[in-house]
């Protein structure tokens, strides 16, 4: 026998809380700076993943009741909390919105929280009619929580067992909650826990995790005999049944209690922040798309119009040097305007653009003393402003994938992003584009110059 003692796992918990609270505090505060036209479409999931990061920080743990309507969800909050609290109603679909009760009365108490709170989240009914948005608040709900206690009163039906995949599916712990047990013969409950505790339901839910509750049995006649021996009748409502299912929440929470939060808390923040990255990344692209278009027509229109503005081909690229200082800004990356000119310049060598913004430079010199003034001539100008305009298009799309990607251009450098770029982009219809942008903006102008 090996003489060598191992060290309990002390602080397990700990270590994943303390790390879980570190990441989501990190997350905050990363999209918290984000520019206030991003923070406008995020403030909803940032809100969200700040209310976690307190939830964490004050050891609140989440209880979800989650199921179909009518099965008893309010109840069982009420049974638990030993008072009515939550609106319970024959008719379903009666919780209309998500809310929270303090479940003080349950007595626990997170290992190092002085003063946690464990909080009973009641939530509307899945399969309420009209009710989609409301479905959708239930399992917003239930994707916080760091319990869900799923209730049904029968056999699952499809919806409530897809339900109960998809919760399963995101590792959430589960409790299943069978209600009103008062209402079935005791060989037919017998059944019923069978097939739950069966193989189907084992994936998704551990056996020892399915309990019996009859959170508001339905009134029993009681007949109750007098001295003389006249009997009368009485209708009296059992006491609800849910210790049970108290006892395994307790118990659940207190093997693990510290470690749920933490894990659940983790992968909370790793599936918002993947969902806020990835709508952060369609805003700066389409924002990175607008300014580009733009700049392309600014730069297609000064050719067109004033050839004495790209009379050099540095003139020429100022253009592209404030579109990208502009685009730097949309990712974040802050480009002096010298650095823009310099790395415009070495696009616009990769992509062979040099000879084209050369070639307008040459036309511009040639134009210059032709030109009449007055902009109708810019008409004839339409082909080299479109050209132009192209060449900062593609400065502006590589200039895009090089801040997309932190200010680098890859593995494969400028020269394969450039080409890429070429070989992906439809000259020939960006060309024709800004023609029509060209001929729609100077026809608007001639006609106001010639009112
Ligand atoms: N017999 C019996 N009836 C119950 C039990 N629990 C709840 N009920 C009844 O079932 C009906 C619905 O109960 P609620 O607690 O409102 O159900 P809910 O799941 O919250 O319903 P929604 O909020 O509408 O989704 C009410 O008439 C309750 O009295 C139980 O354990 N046994
Ligand atoms: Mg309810």
């Amino acid at each position: 026998m090996s003489d060598i003692t191992l060290e309990p796992p002390t602080n397990v918990a700990d270590a994943d809380y303390d790390a879980s609270l570190a990441a989501i505090r990190r997350a905050v505060r990363e999209f918290e700076g984000c520019r206030p036209a991003e923070l406008d479409v995020l403030a909803g999931d940032l809100d969200q993943l700040a209310r976690m990061s307190d939830k964490l920080a004050a050891g609140r743990v989440e209880i979800a009741v989650f199921g179909e309507i009518s099965t008893g969800k309010s109840a069982v909050i009420n049974a638990l909390l030993g008072e009515q609290k939550a609106a319970v109603n024959v008719r379903g679909g009666w919780t209309k919105d998500v809310w929270h009760a303090s479940w003080s009365s349950a007595g626990y108490v997170l290992p190092g929280f002085g003063a946690s709170e464990l909080v009973l989240v009641d939530t509307p009914g899945l399969n309420e009619v009209d009710g989609a948005a409301r479905g959708e608040m239930a399992h917003a709900a239930a994707d916080q929580a760091d319990l869900v206690l799923f209730v049904t009163d029968s056999d699952l039906n499809e919806i409530e067992y897809r339900a109960l995949t998809e919760l399963a599916a995101s590792h959430k712990p589960l409790i299943l909650v069978l209600n009103k047990s008062d209402l079935y013969r005791p060989q037919e409950l017998e059944d019923l826990l069978a097939q739950f505790r069966g193989p189907r339901l084992a994936k998704l839910v551990s056996p020892e995790n399915v309990v019996t509750t009859a959170a508001d049995p339905r009134e029993v006649e009681y007949v109750i005999e007098s001295a003389n021996g006249s009997t009368r009748s009485e209708w009296r409502k059992p006491a609800p049944k849910v210790e049970e299912l108290r006892l395994r929440i307790l118990e659940m929470l207190q093997a693990d209690g510290k470690s749920l939060l933490a894990l659940n808390a983790a992968m909370f923040a790793a599936d918002k922040t993947d969902r806020m990255h990835a709508l952060r990344v369609q805003l700066r692209e389409a924002e990175a798309n607008r300014v580009i278009w733009s700049f392309a027509v600014t730069k297609s229109l000064a050719v067109a119009i004033n050839p004495v503005a790209v009379a050099d081909v540095l003139g020429g690229m100022a253009v592209d040097a404030t579109m990208i200082v502009t685009l730097g800004r949309i990712y974040g990356i802050p480009i002096s305007r010298k650095n823009a000119h310099t790395l415009a310049i070495s696009i616009a060598k990769s992509a062979g653009l040099v000879s084209v913004f050369e070639a307008v430079v040459s036309w511009a010199s040639s134009a210059l003393k032709a030109l009449t003034g007055g902009l109708s001539t810019a008409i004839s100008q339409v082909p080299q402003g479109a050209a132009a305009g192209y060449g900062s298009y593609i400065v502006g799309q590589a200039a895009r994938f090089y801040f997309q990607h932190g200010a680098s251009w890859g593995d494969e450098g400028a020269k394969h992003v450039v080409s890429q770029i070429l070989a992906n982009t439809d000259k020939k219809s960006v060309i024709e584009q800004l023609k029509d942008e060209i001929r729609g903006k100077i026809s608007r102008n001639v006609h106001a110059e010639s009112k």
